[in-house]
């Protein structure tokens, strides 16, 4: 359907699908967020989310709490078909005699693919779909690419100067952004499912890459580094945290024996221009991996920017100028003018010592 043939009602009730859906952001992965509401005569009578990878899907989380027959309900997204980690949410849409269930598009994994659809509407249940596709589709792009393609969603996390500097010539990044700034800058790592940096940040910074900010208490992810030379030292603390943070390496083929310094070391094809990123997003895909932040250094990110092969970028832009020539820039390779990176769904905040500018490219 058109998105305009819906009512306003229809509209709200769909954008606290979405709401819902957003509460689980950071813990479903591989898997989707969703939400779902069920109404009848304009009013609530349920609300369901996916809470986590793995639990029962927002579909059977909102309707199992209920029974009141001719409803209508709203999910952000088309309920499964499939018995996987549980049943199929469409047999509990019939078995509670839902009469109208509403959608933003239908769901592109392969075991669904409008087969949900189909079977509800074979049951005489009515299927609107179409109703705010763009913001559902924001609300899910990590899941959608990967599902789509079986390349995680990849977003570039940076600290900048106003002038777009990550560093000044000294490689001194420390003082680029300020405590509000990093902090908000780190709690993004709740959000995917791996957090990738290159060699050179780890030995500059000797990181743990983990998450300690308020609200994602155990949250967990892959920490990823890329080491074209295979000459990461096992002394770093990221060698030291246990199996609850997995760590995966990437390095050269040529490099394969010298040695792998953990568990998931994967040799790939690389060149002058260092590891091909589109072999590291294949691996990391089979892997499960649906999403990862990218965080520097300078030439990781220039490299993901170049050849576009990332999805979003976050700038926690400082209010400072370092200006110099032999400051690391964000992007240090550029391109032509009439073919620049372009940001898409842009959105800006504004903190006491800066910006966080975010936009799809
Ligand atoms: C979810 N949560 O609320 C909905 C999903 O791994 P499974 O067996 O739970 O199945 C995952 C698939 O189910 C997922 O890729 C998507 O196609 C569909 N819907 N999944 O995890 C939910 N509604
Ligand atoms: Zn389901």
């Amino acid at each position: 359907m058109n998105e305009n043939e819906f009512s306003s009602k229809d509209v709200l009730f769909m954008h606290l699908a979405l709401e819902l859906g957003d509460r689980g952001l950071g813990l479903t992965e591989p898997n989707p967020m969703v939400g779902a509401v069920v109404v009848k005569d304009g009013k609530v009578l349920s609300t369901g989310y996916h809470r986590k990878f793995g639990e029962v899907h927002a579909e059977r989380s909102a309707l199992e709490k209920i029974n009141v027959k001719g409803t209508t309900l709203y999910v952000s997204l088309e309920p499964c078909s499939h018995t996987g980690h549980t049943p199929p949410c469409t047999d509990i849409i019939i078995e509670k005699g839902v009469s109208r269930v509403v959608i933003p598009f239908a769901d592109p994994n392969t075991r669904v693919n409008g087969k949900g659809i189909k079977i509800l509407e074979k049951e005489g249940i009515k299927v609107e779909t179409g109703l705010l596709k763009e913001e559902a589709f924001f609300c899910n792009r990590h899941y959608l690419k990967y599902i789509s393609t079986g390349r995680p969603w990849v977003t570039i996390n940076a600290g900048v100067t106003i002038d777009g500097k990550l560093s000044d010539k000294n490689r001194n990044s420390q003082w680029v952004t300020g405590e509000s700034l990093r902090s908000v800058s780190h709690s993004l790592r709740g959000e995917f499912s791996a957090i990738m940096v290159g060699l050179a940040t780890v030995k500059d910074d000797d990181p743990m890459l983990t998450i300690r900010e308020d609200g994602w208490e155990g949250k967990k992810f892959v920490r990823v580094i890329l080491d074209s030379g295979n000459r990461l030292s096992t002394k770093m603390k990221i060698f030291n945290m246990g199996e609850e943070w997995p760590l995966y390496i990437f390095s050269g083929k040529e490099q394969k024996n010298s040695g792998k310094k953990c568990e998931n070391h994967f040799f790939i094809n690389s060149s002058l221009g260092g590891l091909d990123l589109n072999d590291v997003l294949c691996i990391l895909g089979e892997k499960g991996i649906a999403s990862i932040l990218v965080e520097g250094g300078g030439a990781l990110i220039s490299s993901f920017l170049e050849s576009r092969l990332c999805d979003e970028i976050a700038l926690f832009t400082a209010d400072k100028f370092l200006g110099g020539n032999n400051s690391v820039e964000i992007f240090s390779e550029g391109v032509p003018i009439t073919d620049p990176v372009k940001l898409t769904n842009r959105s800006i905040i504004e903190l006491d010592e800066g910006y966080i500018i975010r936009g799809m490219i």
